[in-house]
């Protein structure tokens, strides 16, 4: 059986056939609501199944395949995943976390993981978006679980201190002044949360609830991307509002709010990763016309 590394890089390199793009440099996971999104990030140059790079999931929902676009706004590209596998459809660890590796495989540093959630901060309202400023991972998994990754990698005993990147969160802040922070409990679900688990996780320091991300991150810091996470808050959580959680309702806030965190994902990424700092003048301004290959340096190593 094949490391779950090298097929990301199998994938990686499927993604680089069909898409005719050596590599790309964001990655974004659309969750549930943000799939409008997909539409304003930037052009789409490729849109396929994720089903042609191998490595994910069956989904479980029967009717539609699962999909992913090649986007480009200004000089980045980007791999937009119109969907997520998760946890509580019974798939392993590894498969949860392929399109991430994919990502990071294809040369993506920054990697943006949204979704949607229901609120134990009460100050929230439905349809807010929150940046996560951290995770509590109440899965009971990792996706480090096994031995030692293969030499190249980091070690799996990998630090997450600065997981949800400070640097992307104050990028999105001066995106919008108005977005809270919060930490993101990830339970292994598909079952709501009782109201006792609720209050727990309150108690422990979360702010939102959902089934998520949380592995994603995890698995995207170890490959050291740096991870921007947004929660769409659409719900009260369980024991918080007087009607009880309702699905069908949750659809609708998402649907309500998709057009303007579309807006804030396509102003947002743009700024994520630095342009190349300058490179000192090589040869004749008139043009490139030494026989260096690309890639050699002209100085000794
Ligand atoms: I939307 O209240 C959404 N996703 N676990 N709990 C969990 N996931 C969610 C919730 C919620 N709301």
């Amino acid at each position: 059986m094949t490391n779950p590394y090298e097929a990301a890089r199998a994938s990686a390199a499927r993604l680089a056939e069909i898409t005719g793009q050596p590599s790309h440099d964001v990655a974004v996971v659309l969750g549930s609501g943000w799939l409008p999104a997909a539409d304003v990030i930037g052009d789409t140059a490729a849109e396929f199944p994720i089903s042609e790079l191998g490595g994910f999931a069956k989904p479980t929902v029967a009717g539609h395949a699962p999909v992913a676009r090649s986007v480009r706004t200004g000089r980045l590209q980007v791999l937009v995943y119109l969907g997520r596998t998760h946890l509580y459809e019974g798939h392993p660890v590894d498969a949860v976390v392929h399109g991430v590796r994919t990502a990071a495989a294809a040369g993506c540093r920054v990697i943006v993981l949204t979704n949607a959630s229901g609120g134990i901060n009460e100050s929230y309202r439905p349809g807010q978006a929150v940046l996560i400023s951290d995770h509590i991972n109440l899965t009971g998994r990792s996706p480090l679980t096994g031995p030692e990754p293969p030499a190249g990698y980091a070690s799996r005993f990998v630090d997450l201190s600065d997981l949800y990147a400070a640097r992307l969160r104050a990028l999105a802040r001066r995106a919008d002044p108005d977005l809270a922070e919060g930490v993101y409990v990830a339970f292994h679900g598909p079952h709501y949360e009782t109201p006792a688990e609720i209050r727990m996780a309150r108690g422990a320091g979360a702010d939102m609830v959902g089934m998520s991300t949380a592995l994603e991150a995890i698995a995207a810091g170890h490959l050291g991307a740096e991870v921007l996470g947004i929660s769409l808050v659409t719900n009260p959580a369980a024991g918080l509002s007087p009607s009880g959680l309702d699905h069908t309702e949750v659809i609708a806030v998402g649907q309500h709010s998709a057009a303007r965190v579309g807006a804030l994902l396509a102003q947002l990424i743009p700024t994520t990763v630095p342009a190349e700092p300058p490179q000192p003048p090589r040869g004749p301004a008139s043009g490139d016309d030494s026989n260096t290959p690309p890639g050699a340096s002209s100085e000794p190593a």
